[in-house]
């Protein structure tokens, strides 16, 4: 990223200047809402992401400049208040200095200006970009780096959880973190062992379609986790030992069926069915099945728009026009609601896929898709 401009307007509003961090954005090739269940994802980070410079300003106060923000782009707030700032993104910060220091981190006043590429409500978690990018920087300029990348992933996700209102699983955070370039990293989130995954299919594509539908995650999102949060604790005081979907099969589930609305028992079997689809991409990786992988992206899609509905009908139209143009897997990537479909496609037939999909999507909804080819890049960093 360039960043020439984050550079000159820091000296214009702060009259120094500081050093220079990076956190990334993510894809997921598959796991879609399984990371708060106790399950599998395959995210990647990639080289899109949101960068920072910062300058400990010796006071307690926090001055933040958001170049991207048209209104209300400077934010101040002290390390002693106890209410979160108004301006949304700025809770970001603030939140992440609170669980700083949680973790018994000693934090000084700072200035910041921030800036991005990674387009906002595509699904691409800008705001773990952001969380992430300030959780290096402060545990790197204020305590040495004793933090550990786990508990800094963990920060991000408190930040959601406590100051955002988003009750998020752990996936974007970490990819944010732990992101290697040209890798997808296989995480379990349930015990965070996670690999990396060396992710070069020969002859296809990664390419993200944005429907330009901005999604927003908030109450949709949290009702689609208290309604398998339901249905574990109907298997559990059935069977014992479910503290997540990640414990239950599907016999368990239907032993529960009657005490669950159907809305809920469609949730929760959704995620049964991509705890199998995530293990069966992991066996066709290992064997180069790209047709595999992408049938199982399709069975995700599907699932996510009719069992876990969170697509919307743009999102489903970029999915069949895929499906029509014999693209190999496509689906809805990240919380759903708008933003982007992942792509495999087979490279002989990309550009034409491409334009197909712009050309139709732009004729049915009046809007024009933007189009992101993937580069798998490295998480959390200093810049030099
Ligand atoms: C959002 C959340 F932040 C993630 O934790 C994850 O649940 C994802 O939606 C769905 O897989 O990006």
């Amino acid at each position: 990223m360039d960043t020439t401009i984050l550079r000159n307007r820091f000296r214009q509003q702060f009259g120094t200047s500081g050093d220079l961090y990076f956190s990334p954005g993510r894809i997921n090739l598959i796991g879609e809402h399984t990371d708060y269940n106790g399950g599998f994802v395959f995210p990647g980070a990639v080289d899109k992401g949101v960068a920072i410079e910062i300058y400990r300003n010796g006071s307690r106060k926090v001055c933040l400049l958001a170049l991207d923000q048209k209104e209300h782009p400077y934010v101040e707030f002290t390390l002693d208040d106890t209410s979160k700032p108004e301006e949304h993104w700025a809770c970001y910060v603030f939140g992440v200095c609170k669980e700083l220091e949680k973790h018994g981190v000693a934090l000084g006043g700072f200035n910041a200006a921030i800036t991005g590429d990674v387009p906002a409500g595509a699904g691409m978690s800008s705001s773990a970009a952001l969380e992430s990018v300030f959780a290096f920087a402060l545990n790197t300029m204020f305590a040495d780096s004793r933090v550990d990348k786990f508990e800094l992933a963990k920060i991000g996700q408190a930040t959601e959880h406590n100051y955002c209102g988003v009750k998020c699983g752990i996936m974007d955070q970490f990819a944010s973190v732990f992101g290697r370039e040209g890798c997808l990293i296989r995480l379990d989130c349930r015990s965070l062992e996670y690999e990396y995954f060396p992710f070069n299919p020969d002859g296809y594509k990664l390419v993200l379609i944005n429907s330009m539908v901005k999604h927003s995650l908030g109450n949709e999102y949290n009702e689609r986790r208290e309604s398998c949060e339901k249905a574990v604790a109907l298997m559990n005081r059935e069977f014992g030992g479910v503290e997540t979907l990640r414990d239950a099969n599907y016999q368990m589930l239907d032993t529960v069926k009657g005490d669950l609305s159907d809305e809920d028992y469609r949730r929760a079997k959704y995620v049964l069915d991509e705890k199998e689809r995530v293990l069966a991409v992991c066996a066709a990786l290992e064997k180069n099945d790209y047709e595999t992988v992408g049938k199982k992206m399709y069975e995700t899609h599907w699932g996510l728009s009719r069992d876990y509905t969170v697509s919307c009908p743009e999102l489903d139209f970029l999915v069949e026009t895929a499906q029509e143009c014999g693209v190999t897997g496509s689906r809805v990537m990240g919380g759903g609601f708008g933003g982007c479909t992942i792509n495999l496609v087979r490279d002989t037939i990309c550009e034409k896929f491409v334009s197909k999909a712009k050309r139709e999507y732009a004729r049915k909804f009046g809007i024009v898709p933007e189009i992101y080819s993937v580069t798998i890049g490295d998480g959390s960093r200093k810049l030099q």
